[in-house]
């Protein structure tokens, strides 16, 4: 399934990576694709992986994620 974030605090691309590289090691998740335009975070994970953990890992990087939609 896919869900949406919305990243606050990403300025450059460092920080997309960034992001992306968190986000991809939370416990199921199989894909991000993040958008620097947008702020956005599509994530691709099991049925069971918790958003909680997706946000969780952002906050961790220094930015902040909340559901989007
Ligand atoms: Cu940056």
């Amino acid at each position: 399934m896919k869900t949406k974030l919305k990243i606050t605090g990403m300025s450059c691309s460092g920080c997309s990576d960034a992001v992306e590289r968190v986000l991809s090691r939370v416990d199921g998740v199989q894909e991000v694709e993040i958008s620097l335009d947008t702020g956005e975070a599509q994530v691709t994970h099991e049925d069971g992986a918790s958003l909680e953990n997706m946000v969780g890992a952002v906050a961790k990087a220094g930015y902040s994620a909340e559901a989007d939609g």
